[in-house]
């Protein structure tokens, strides 16, 4: 009995050992090169040349069953789904959760999570979030494309404020074609950009590292985060909650970073494996 009753016990521990593994993240490998960042407009000036190193990006935004590994092995807190923190849009007005089930699929990005949320899930894989500039870098590809992978051809490529939009609660700019979906989609639903990233422009707004400056003047040209600004924290990307301005690869917004939203996530960033390697040569 007493070692049924062990073997039981060793079971659970073995289930919560499963649950507690670290989620399978689809990296690709940045290219180091140079290139200009920033539009001409505020507060996306001014155009500056940036030289970025080489670096990984996970291929799409980190999903809810991603997000849920890292709270089931107990250093994440759980997103804000029910208490009233995540602010949720309806197409016409932002209220405070709960958060719809139509988002809260596996496969979707996980939302309703707060930029120190994102940076504490970013640790517990080994990675970090993205600089501004390595994120602008990463979504232009070496193109000169407006969206990430696009100028015009945008309801294949990203997931904004569309028809489909405007149909249901209308109001607000949207793009005149059909994208697929109202509110989130599975990441990687629509055509990554020519590195192979999806969902850089559009699906959810993704938190960086950076804190908001309101203009590049004095940016760091290395492609490092810009941390001396703030509080709010920079978000790139746009989501599908917004217009298509807003998914440009150079547009940029910010936002307080203990909020929460229903149309905001992240993606993750971490260092080459020779980068990786050396430091942890250097610790033994
Ligand atoms: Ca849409
Ligand atoms: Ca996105």
């Amino acid at each position: 009995m007493a070692q049924r009753a062990a073997a039981a016990a060793l079971g659970l521990l073995l289930v919560a050992g499963v649950a507690a593994a670290r989620p399978e993240i689809p990296w690709v490998s940045i290219p180091a090169g140079q290139f200009e960042m920033g539009a001409e407009q505020t507060p996306h000036a001014p155009v500056h040349p940036v030289g970025v190193g080489a670096f990984e990006l996970s291929a799409t935004e980190v999903t809810f069953a991603q997000y849920q590994a890292c709270v089931d092995a107990g250093p994440c807190t759980a997103p804000h789904l029910e208490d009233g923190r995540c602010w949720v849009f309806d197409g016409r007005t932002w209220t405070p959760g709960p958060l719809p089930e139509d988002f809260r699929r596996p496969d979707a990005p996980v939302v309703c999570v707060t930029w120190t949320q994102a940076r504490t899930f970013a640790d517990w894989v080994g990675a970090r979030l993205p600089s501004e500039a390595e994120w602008e870098y990463a979504a232009r590809a070496g193109e000169a494309h407006r969206f990430a992978g696009t100028d015009a051809d945008l309801c294949r490529y990203a997931n904004l404020a569309d028809a489909r939009l405007s149909a249901q609660v209308g109001g607000f700019t949207t793009a005149a074609c059909d994208d697929g979906h109202v509110f989130t989609a599975a990441v990687g639903s629509y055509l990554p950009n020519a590195w192979g990233l999806y969902d850089m422009s559009g699906n959810v707004a993704e938190w960086v590292e950076d804190t908001w400056n309101p203009f590049y003047t004095s940016a760091p040209l290395d492609g490092g985060a810009w941390t001396d600004g703030g509080p709010g924290r920079v978000t790139r990307g746009g989501a599908w909650s917004e217009s298509p301005m807003s998914g440009e690869v150079a547009a940029r917004f910010w936002d307080e970073p203990e909020l929460a939203y229903d149309n905001l996530g992240f993606r993750l960033a971490r260092d080459p494996m020779s980068a990786r390697e050396a430091r942890r040569r250097r610790r033994r």
